[in-house]
């Protein structure tokens, strides 16, 4: 059986970390992003293959999928691509950023799973699985005050993958959510909040040890690396000190005296 992952969000953060640690665990992989002077970079490091596409363009999902089969088949498809945009209220928040989130991280996901199942199937020999794991977000599944574009997005990413896990019941595929909460990449809340660095450093000020890219890319190699009976279909992935999307310590994690614990 091959061991052969796409990786989409290639280019940076827990994309690229994903693509560095299978490489290093032995698989081969292609990696999908929009920037290709990234993809070409890391493509160079690691000895992955890369593909450059827009995944909110049909034509161009459609041609990913046909370079895969052309190129020795997949039997692993990492959904990471994503993001947010704004942390506005409901009220105020932008229609355009709404729209780019559901694009990207509900619409896109969508049409990279239509694409590549058939080749999934494909890939399937004598007891071995095809993996579908997808970056969602604890965003996902809890809400919280000013998430409302990117919740609405991630829970309709996690609702997907559930629906999903229906539909290819008695088939030998895996739907597998990762849901990260605060994970200190370099772009993520920079995109997030519109180039502002300030704003986007502000996020993880003072939070001891966020999540980094590497920690979900193991976690990620460790679902797909189980024994084929095994699902891991939903892990939850957060630093200790935030306990909520909208509950994260600042300051050093200490042991609370007794009298001041709850
Ligand atoms: O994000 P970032 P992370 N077509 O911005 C690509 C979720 N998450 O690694 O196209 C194709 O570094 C883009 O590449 P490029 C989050 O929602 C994160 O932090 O070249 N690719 C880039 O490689 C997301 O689903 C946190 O610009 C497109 C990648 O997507 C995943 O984790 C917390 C594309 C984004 O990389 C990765 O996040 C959480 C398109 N149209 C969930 N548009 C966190 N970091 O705190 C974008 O709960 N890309």
């Amino acid at each position: 059986m091959i061991r052969r992952a796409v990786v989409t969000g290639a280019s940076s953060g827990i994309g690229e970390a994903t693509v560095v640690a299978l490489r290093s665990a032995g698989w081969d992989v292609v990696g999908v992003a929009r920037r290709r002077d990234r993809l070409e970079a890391l493509a160079e490091r690691t000895g992955a293959r890369y593909f450059v596409a827009d995944l909110t363009v049909q034509s161009e999902v459609d041609a990913l999928a046909e370079y895969l089969a052309e190129t020795g088949g997949v039997n692993t498809l990492v959904n990471n691509a994503g993001g947010a945009r704004g942390l506005d209220s409901i009220e105020n928040g932008g229609v355009e950023d709404w729209a780019w989130m559901y694009e990207v991280n509900v619409l896109a996901v969508k049409r990279v799973i239509s694409a590549l199942l058939p080749h999934l199937r494909e890939s399937v020999g004598d007891g071995g699985v095809a993996d579908i794991v997808t970056v969602s977000s604890i965003a996902g599944h809890t809400a919280y005050e000013g998430g409302g574009g990117y919740n609405a997005a991630k829970f309709a990413t996690h609702a997907m993958l559930e629906v999903l896990r229906l539909e290819v019941s008695g088939e030998p595929i895996r739907v597998l959510e990762i849901a990260p909460g605060m994970v200190y990449t370099e772009e993520f809340s920079l995109n997030r909040f519109g180039g502002d660095k300030e704003r986007a450093e502000n996020v993880y000020a003072s939070v001891p040890d966020p999540l980094v890219a590497d920690d979900v890319a193991r976690v990620i190699v460790s679902m797909l690396e189980q024994p084929p009976h095994v699902s891991l279909d939903l892990v939850v992935i957060k630093p200790v000190a935030q306990s909520a999307p909208h509950k994260v310590h600042r300051g050093a994690l200490h042991v609370r005296p007794q009298d001041h614990r709850a």
